[in-house]
């Protein structure tokens, strides 16, 4: 009945134009105060694109601070101009009613959202309601699975271990409440900065509403204007912070296992990688390196040469990534330093009646830090000297949502205090309900400003499972425990392409799956794939077959080798993508409708027709997975307007031509394409260039320790606005920010006489890059490819290729 009544409601609204009629109102320099009944709401401006919505009952303004948002973006404004339903900005308008329903419109009176009623409150629970168009689409909240689209689902924020989770999982590790809404070819990002278990729903309860809210906690979110989706994403960075530089190894293969052991075993998988001549980074230790389980132990048993070992891993061209779970032992009177040292200096989490929180997780009875305290979270970094002294590249905090061996929660109790100590907040207690969503954060957060203390110059690796909005700050990520099948295999997309969204640009799925064993097939898909996705890291659970790119004998080897080899051929085209989300937070991987919002002229979201699988990684390049990887019957690909051109063979695809795709016709006679039928082939992964592309290329090489030989190779893919850039550093240290680094610009015209011309600008900054010479070659769709290879100078040239 109520649903009815709601969608009546909507309805009669949707006919209105934008509300009118004034609440009582307070303006303010930078938006306004307005007051119905015992309601509050404060609307604020912090940019001309960027609004505060706050909202409370008389005398309970809830404090204004966050775990998320950056304090400088949180604290700006512009002042505003007041009109008599509210104020405008240059660019936004806001109207509030006098039942305190906002509406807010661009300057051109488009209406861009609209509280469809009144905010409910139950208590401290709230929800809010905003009208949903038809064609309204929804992208974002993390690595929740599911389909891309979260329109027609509801979502609860609840960062919970959820090992072998599915598809209609929910909630699994991570809590990003941030979204951006898509209608029509324009976005609007929402950040709805409650901690508590917040939920969300994108038209499940009514077809023509959307809503959130939350049990407790303020009602505090951000509206980020567009209207291009780039925007939104730039923005977002802007408020909550970019994903920093990572360093060059990260960006490499990845192998893991739980648990790589004895030290032996290690040596084994890292010297075979090295003599299959299968490039490879860093090498992952899992929970049982360590003594019982401790965190900040290592099993001198298993482990007896733990320090030689990591040095002659690195000898090797090796990372070394130990995991540090946050969980520690409670074994007083053992020497047990982070124990003693936690209980000395009061860092643990506190029952209600004052003592000491014990749960069940590995290592046993266990006692948990106050992350909420900057004190602790100093001490926690400290944990981590002795793992840096010996030149341990990268942590990795796991178990941090906080998993908890209690059941059915498998968290702490909800009445667990916290203690919040910490710049720009009050000092005081909370509950578990308020802090557990942001505990992970805290956790990676402690990890990596611990790491840059004690290795100022090194930029610290960090991965990590649990996080809140803002987490791409400290760590990257994965999406936990998959599980070995077809299905997770085509999950990693939609997953990695919302983390990205909400921030999250350095993300990956455990490769070959963690639960369960992947077939040879699954696995040669999944590692070809893997190739072009952010973080690669190949994972196994224990118990499961070995997921080594060797293991199903040399045909798979070989399949196998060749992409990862790709990938390290494309190396500097990936760190240059690295570099610019560390700017503008754009995502390494994108789906289409952010570097194509206009595919379709009703804006309609082409990855939603595209079938499924494609994405783009970084600005240029379009991987086109078979939705359904698991069969041998060709499949359709759509791929945007344009011209594109075969990544492997350089074969031109001129598409421009009208086709009978009926569907396409009516959307936009002029957008359509003639599908590409793909008939799918085990050792072939669709990649397709985007006309106008210069990727730049370096020979291939079995680590990013090693220096490359030969020259660096652009391969141009002429078209309109030719152009591409390339970013190179020393791949470890903060130099960078000195100048000492190395940017350059290219571009192409294409003549009339078929001649290219090529412009290599000259180098910005001055790191001095592996290469003396650039091999410059020209995929115009003639074969063979036009090359020619020059000296680099540094001081910017044209090259012309007949
Ligand atoms: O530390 C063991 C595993 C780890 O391998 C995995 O990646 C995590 O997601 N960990 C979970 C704890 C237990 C999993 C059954």
């Amino acid at each position: 009945m109520r649903t009815r009544l709601l969608s009546l409601a909507a309805l009669l609204l949707s006919c209105l134009p934008v509300l009118s009629q004034p609440a009582q109102s307070r303006p303010l320099p930078n938006g306004g105060e307005f007051s119905a009944g015992d309601s509050m709401l404060r609307v604020t401006a912090l940019r001309d694109d960027v609004l505060r919505v706050r909202m409370w009952r008389r005398g309970h303004a809830p404090e204004d601070a966050s775990w998320a948002v950056l304090p400088e973006a949180r604290t700006a404004q512009v002042n505003v101009t007041p009109t008599t339903g509210g104020f405008e900005t240059a660019t936004l308008e806001v109207t509030v009613d006098d039942k305190l329903r906002l509406a807010v419109t661009d300057r051109a009176g488009h209406l861009l959202q609209q509280d469809i009623e009144p905010v409910q409150w139950q208590g401290d629970r709230f929800r809010i309601y905003k009208r949903k168009w038809p064609n309204e689409h929804f992208f974002g909240l993390g690595d929740k699975p599911g389909p891309l689209d979260r329109a027609g689902q509801a979502f609860t924020m609840w960062n919970t271990d959820n090992f072998g989770w599915q598809e209609s999982t929910d909630p699994i590790y991570k809590s990003i409440p941030f979204f951006i809404s898509f209608t029509s070819g324009t976005a609007l990002g929402v950040l709805f900065d409650n901690t508590w278990r917040s939920f969300f729903d994108f038209g499940r309860e009514m077809p023509d509403a959307y809503s959130f809210g939350a049990p407790n906690g303020p009602i505090d979110y951000y509206l980020i204007y567009g209207p291009d989706p780039k925007k939104v994403i730039e923005t977002y960075a802007w408020l909550t912070g970019p994903t920093p530089l990572p360093p060059l190894w990260s960006l490499g293969f990845q192998q893991s296992r739980y648990t790589y052991e004895p030290e032996s075993r290690l040596t084994e998988v890292a010297d075979r990688l090295r003599a299959d001549h299968i490039p490879a980074d860093a090498l992952y230790l899992d929970i049982d390196f360590q003594q019982k389980n401790r965190p900040f132990t290592v099993d001198q048993i298993k482990f007896p040469n733990f320090s030689s070992m990591v040095s002659e891993l690195a000898r090797k061209q090796f990372h070394l990534v130990v995991i540090t779970d946050l969980h520690i032992a409670k074994v007083p009177n053992e020497g047990y330093a982070p124990y003693d040292s936690g209980t000395a200096g009061d860092h643990f989490v506190k029952n209600p009646d004052g003592s000491t929180y014990v749960g069940p997780v590995w290592p046993g009875p266990s006692v948990f830090p106050e992350f909420t305290q900057k004190a602790t979270r100093e001490w926690w970094g400290g944990l981590y000297k002795e793992f840096a002294s010996q030149k341990v590249a990268g942590f990795w905090n796991d178990m941090n949502e906080p998993a908890v061996f209690t059941y059915p929660t498998k968290t702490m109790p909800d009445d667990v205090q916290h203690r919040i100590d910490e710049p720009g907040f009050q000092k005081r207690t909370a509950t578990h309900l308020e802090i557990h969503n942001i505990y992970g954060l805290e956790n990676s957060r402690a990890t990596y400003e611990g790491l840059l203390k004690l290795q100022p110059n090194q930029r610290p690796f960090v991965l990590t499972r649990a996080s809140y909005a803002g987490g791409q700050r400290y760590a990257a990520t994965w999406t936990g425990d998959n599980s070995s099948t077809w299905n997770h295999l085509r999950q990693t997309v939609p997953q990695l392409l919302n983390l990205g969204l909400s921030g999250f640009s350095l993300s990956g799925a455990d490769v070959g799956g963690f639960a369960g064993s992947p077939s040879p097939d699954l696995l040669t898909r999944w590692l070809q794939l893997a190739a072009f996705q952010p973080i690669d890291r190949d994972h196994a659970a224990k118990g499961t077959r070995d997921h080594e790119p060797w293991v199903d004998g040399p045909q798979h080897e070989t399949i196998r080798r060749r992409y990862i080899e790709e990938r390290y051929r494309l190396l500097p085209y990936l760190y240059t993508a690295a570099e610019e989300t560390s700017h503008d937070g754009m995502p390494i991987m994108r789906p289409l409708f952010l570097e194509f919002p206009h595919a379709t002229t009703d804006g309609h979201p082409m990855d939603l027709d595209a079938g499924g699988g494609e994405y783009m990684f970084g600005a240029n390049l379009l991987i086109a997975p078979s939705p359904s990887p698991e069969e041998v019957a060709p499949y359709e690909l759509h791929l945007p307007s344009g011209i594109w051109y075969d990544y492997w063979t350089g074969e031109k695809l001129d598409r421009r031509t009208k086709t009978a795709a009926r569907d396409l016709e009516i959307r936009d006679a002029a957008a359509a394409t003639k599908p590409i039928m793909i008939t799918p082939k085990l050792e072939e992964l669709p990649v397709y260039v985007r006309e106008g592309s210069i990727l730049p290329l370096a020979p291939l090489t079995q680590s990013t320790e090693e220096k490359p030989q030969g020259p660096l190779t652009l391969r141009v893919y002429p078209g309109e606005h030719c152009n591409g850039s390339i970013y190179q550093d020393d791949g470890t240290s903060f130099a960078y920010r000195n100048g000492h680094s190395l940017r350059m610009s290219f571009t192409c015209e294409q003549q009339s006489n078929g001649q290219v011309r090529v412009h290599i600008g000259a180098h910005e900054g001055d790191y001095r890059p592996w290469w003396h010479e650039i091999r410059v070659e020209v995929n115009d769709g003639t074969t063979p490819a036009k090359t020619r290879t020059i000296e680099d100078a540094g001081r910017g040239m044209d090259v012309a290729l007949q």
